[in-house]
């Protein structure tokens, strides 16, 4: 049914991609006489295709255009996350007085029965909503993964049969528009300047991730990066229970470790701990380059998880923390630690996201496309072990690539700068390394890599920019990357 607070006249769906589609539809199915206005300023195939079948569960469309004076009546207007609030259709809406909400708002109005692990952060995220979903499963939870991952929340509230549990991932434009989100547990990942194309400053991105706490109580569970000072500072003041993750040399002391109820304990293998027998935290000699522990208990070796990067290792912290602590006594049955632990050893990085594409004449390509800002271009080159050529470039977001500079500096051959923002990366990075200006053929580019690259090297695309001026979308610049990798092989 159609709550009475969205019940006075029709109900304007603002773009109809994956978000906007999904939401009419639901209303579309709601019966209850629901009147459903759907517009997209877009005239593409997709949007032509979307409009189609909308229409045919008599939900009235625009194609190409919004129609203001119509939106401007309406009972509700539900908001795609990807038009900025100040688009001419959000405004009218909200000088109008007409409530604007989001996806994300809809469909949890339509699946009350259903409890929520919601995942934000700057990056990690939807690397921790998949596990997470994962990790529910391995425990017998009958769940699944939504959100900005790519299937709508509204999409699983169509489904005949309700899910018990969903790992929800929430973008900051998500957040904006969901006043009702209340987790059962919410995971803050990081923070870091992002999309500084639509937000006027970071503290507003920052005060739009803010607004996963906006429903604390003191039944919440919140699961926090103990090393991020930003997200620890965010939570300071929440009601509900606080969990950490975090990440230690083995020269914290154990007072650090207890700190966190969740922790990896960064090892040298064959290191100084080695030699002496045991190091302070009681790592076991020589054999292991780090671990992780649940309240000082052994969940699972560095070496076992099969993800590069140590910030996949935050990930997969912070999922097990959350679905730990998602009910009462899910931790204290014996075999937990152990189905997280073979769940965590047969989870496979996802695509586009440090996914080793190949090794092709000695040379490793990994594809990390969704690397589309500089923090996450930033771990993704401090994770390489080998001589890399990155590739950076894309459409520009407003942060500096200067962050990028240490570890270029320690991890990188030479940087390919390409695309909208190479005269920006030329700028801030050239002093560096070698750096080389190309233009927008990404073939050229990917030729240029792979004449560079010696045996034992990787190419890297970590492009810390937006893909919009070459591709339709990341993931078509990734598998580009991954196509044209594997026919230089
Ligand atoms: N449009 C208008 N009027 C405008 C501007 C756009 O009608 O003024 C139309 C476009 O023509 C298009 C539609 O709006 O047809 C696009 O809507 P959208 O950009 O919100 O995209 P969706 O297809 O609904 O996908 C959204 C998320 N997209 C964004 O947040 C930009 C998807 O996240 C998400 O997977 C999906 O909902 C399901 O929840 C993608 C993303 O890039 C992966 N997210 C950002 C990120 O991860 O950095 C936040």
């Amino acid at each position: 049914m159609i709550p009475e607070r969205w019940a006075g006249g029709e109900i304007a769906i603002v773009g109809i991609g994956k978000s906007g589609h999904a939401a009419a539809l639901l209303f579309a199915h709601a019966g209850a006489g629901a009147r459903v206005y759907a517009s997209d300023a877009g005239t593409s195939d997709e949007v032509a295709d979307a409009a189609r079948s909308l229409r045919a569960v008599g939900v009235h469309v625009d194609v190409g255009r919004h129609d203001l004076e119509r939106i401007a009546r309406a009972a509700v207007v539900v908001a795609s996350p990807g038009i900025a609030p100040l688009a001419p259709p959000l405004e009218r809406a909200r000088a109008a007085g007409v409530p604007v909400v989001g996806e994300v708002e809809v469909a949890l109005h339509f699946l009350p029965g259903t409890r929520y692990i919601a995942i934000t952060g700057t990056n990690g995220k939807t690397t921790t909503t998949a596990l997470t979903g994962a990790l529910l499963c391995a425990l017998g939870y009958d769940a699944v993964v939504a959100g900005n991952i790519g299937t709508p929340l509204a999409t699983v509230a169509l489904g005949r049969r309700h899910p018990r549990w969903v790992a929800l991932e929430m973008s900051s434009f998500q957040l904006h528009d969901t006043p009702s989100l209340d987790p059962a547990v919410g995971v803050l990942t990081n923070l870091s300047p992002d999309h500084l194309d639509r937000y006027e400053n970071v503290d507003a991105y920052y005060a739009d991730k803010a607004l996963m706490f906006r429903n604390a109580s003191a039944a919440s569970r919140w699961v926090v990066n103990y090393n991020d000072l930003g997200a620890m500072k965010m939570i300071a003041r929440v009601r509900g229970e606080h969990h950490y993750f975090g990440t230690f040399g083995t020269e914290s002391g154990l007072h650090n470790l207890q700190l966190a109820d969740m922790c990896y304990v960064r090892g040298e293998r064959g290191g100084a701990a080695a030699e002496e027998g045991t190091d302070a935290q009681g790592t076991q000699p020589g054999s292991h380059a780090g671990e992780l522990r649940w309240h000082g208990r052994h969940v699972l070796y560095r070496e076992e998880l099969p993800l590069l990067g140590d910030h996949n290792v935050e990930n997969a912290m912070a999922a097990t923390l959350a679905v730990l602590v998602a009910e009462g006594d899910q931790a204290e049955r014996p075999e937990a630690l152990e189905r997280i632990a073979q769940a965590l050893r047969s989870f496979r990085p996802l695509r586009h996201r440090l996914e080793i594409v190949g090794e092709f004449d000695g040379v490793l390509w990994i594809n990390d496309s969704k690397a589309t800002n500089v923090s996450a271009a930033r771990v993704a080159i401090q994770g390489m072990t080998r001589p890399t050529i990155v590739l950076l470039g894309g459409r520009h977001k407003g942060e500096p690539y200067t962050a990028l500079a240490e570890p270029l500096r320690q991890h990188a051959r030479a940087v390919l700068a390409y695309g909208e923002s190479a005269p920006l990366i030329e700028r801030d990075l050239a002093d560096v390394l070698p750096l080389e200006r190309l233009g927008t053929d990404f073939e050229a580019v990917v030729a240029r890599a792979r004449s560079l690259a010696r045996p034992g090297d990787a190419v890297l695309l970590a492009p810390a920019c937006s893909s919009f001026d070459m591709f339709a979308n990341y993931e078509e610049r990734g598998a580009t990357f991954a196509r044209l990798a594997a026919a230089g092989a």
